[in-house]
């Protein structure tokens, strides 16, 4: 039985905008109002995931949501037409309209919770959906979300489809960017970190000053008990209040992992030679590399406007790893010059390789958030959706899709246009035939 990791590249929808929306993520407050390009980014995501197909990885994609969310701003009493609704939300309320309008479904790092097969009491595929509570833009994801996953491993006697958790802070759930697994092989049990920013029911307990945590130790747990994760091969780590505070929003701003290898800062963890010990402790006997990098080589300022954390790290086919970064960090001296020696430091990391994504860094979201990883069995593979793989023939699909359907730019003034909602829809009507995914969204239910 051969076993990998797929990477679900989230399709960036058309109303791609910078709207500000998320306090606590630098990128986002300080490009407020800035013109998007819906349309370059999302053929920035398809070039990054076409890349990687390229190097021999297997590459899903997972589909956007509808937006202008018109059932939530229904939901929230604007009424009439659904033109009238968009244009009395855009000037009653702009901050909902906004959130409303938000393509933040982008970053499917945030999509869920995926615990392969080989970790899993049960020996399934198991997805929980983030609950996202703590944006409001980003707590109206979690239901469509779960019906794309469907619609894209929809077998169950392969996965599992678990309700998100309560919809509240105390069970506030950021998804795969606070979740890291370690294992030896995809396909062999590994270890599980769920990295969480603050503890819900103590408040006695360090947490940060300044800006959010999104995410509570009382959902990371809930999620490994949904699981039927092992205690034994499950770790949970608290954030560094302080960095939270500087604006690592998501632990995957500041560590990523990948098999036996967490490259993560210096000042990631609280408590964090603790940490350490009982990923070696449970790791068990396998080489494994922590690969720190310390502050005088790094800053946490220059991390947060790099995303060097963000960076995917991958095995590819001849076993070696290569790291996916943004272009961001070859622009910054500190951070490219980490980066060059870090492939001559004798750890499985052999390349690097940049990537622009800037469209999507303008957001605050690297190339890490813009993907969900699930390792699977080829066997598990076969029952994925296999119109979500992407395929040469997809590829091409999905890029002629996007020049037909996509606004070159947007503006904050663009989004109550009730033209776009039109666009947005008959591009999503379309893409639900492509991935063959199912009616999916809200516009498709009515
Ligand atoms: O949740 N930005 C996203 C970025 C998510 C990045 N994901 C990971 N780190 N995995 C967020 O803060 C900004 C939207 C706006 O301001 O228009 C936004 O939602």
């Amino acid at each position: 039985m051969k076993h990998f990791e797929v990477n679900f590249d989230g399709l960036v929808g058309p109303t791609h905008n910078y709207a500000g929306l998320s306090f606590g993520n630098v990128a986002s407050q300080s490009n407020a109002n800035a013109v998007s390009s819906p349309r370059q980014a999302a053929k920035q995501g398809l070039a990054k995931a076409k890349a990687l197909a390229d190097m021999g990885m297997t590459q899903g994609v997972l589909a956007p949501q509808e937006r202008p969310d018109i059932q939530t701003l229904r939901r929230l009493g604007f009424t009439g037409s659904d033109a009238t609704v968009l244009e009395s939300a855009a000037k009653q309320s702009k901050q909902v309209f906004l959130a409303c309008c938000s393509a933040s479904s982008m970053w499917t790092a945030n999509a869920a919770t995926v615990s392969p097969s080989a970790d899993t009491a049960d020996g399934r595929v198991h997805f929980t959906p983030a609950n996202l509570t703590n944006k409001f833009h980003r707590s109206l994801e979690p239901e469509v979300t779960g019906r794309i996953l469907k619609g894209t491993f929809a077998d169950n006697k392969y996965f599992v489809h678990h309700t998100h958790l309560p919809d509240n802070e105390h069970f506030g759930d950021e998804g795969a960017a606070n979740h890291t697994r370690l294992c030896n092989e995809y396909g062999h049990a590994g270890i599980e970190l769920f990295v969480y920013g603050r503890h819900a029911f103590d408040s006695s307990k360090p947490a940060p000053r300044r800006f959010p945590a999104r995410q509570t130790l009382e959902a990371s747990k809930a999620v490994a008990r949904l699981h039927g994760l092992d205690d034994d091969s499950v770790v949970y780590i608290q954030q560094n209040p302080d960095v939270i505070d500087q604006g690592v929003f998501h632990n995957d701003v500041i560590a990523v992992g990948n098999q036996n290898v967490l490259f993560f800062h210096e000042q990631a963890f609280h408590n964090k030679t603790q940490a350490l010990d009982e990923i070696k402790a449970k790791f068990g006997d396998h080489p494994l590399h922590f690969i720190e990098v310390g502050t005088n080589e790094v800053s946490v300022q220059d991390a947060v406007k790099t995303y060097l954390f963000n960076t995917q790290i991958i095995t590819l086919p001849d076993n070696s790893m290569a790291i996916i970064a943004p272009t961001d960090c070859q622009e910054n001296s500190a951070v490219s010059a980490y980066l060059d020696g870090l492939v001559n430091k004798g750890t499985p990391i052999q390349q690097v390789k940049y990537f622009d994504v800037k469209q999507s860094m303008r957001n605050g979201g690297g190339p890490a958030c813009l993907r969900l990883r699930v390792a699977l069995t080829d066997d598990e593979l076969r029952h994925v959706n296999q119109n979500t793989l992407l395929s040469n023939t997809q590829f091409e699909r999905l890029n002629t899709w996007v020049d037909k359907h996509y606004r070159d730019q947007l503006t904050e003034d663009d989004l109550r246009d009730p033209q776009l909602l039109t666009e947005s829809r008959t591009a999503l009507d379309e893409l639900t035939q492509l991935l063959k995914l199912g009616s999916v969204y809200p516009f498709q239910q009515d």
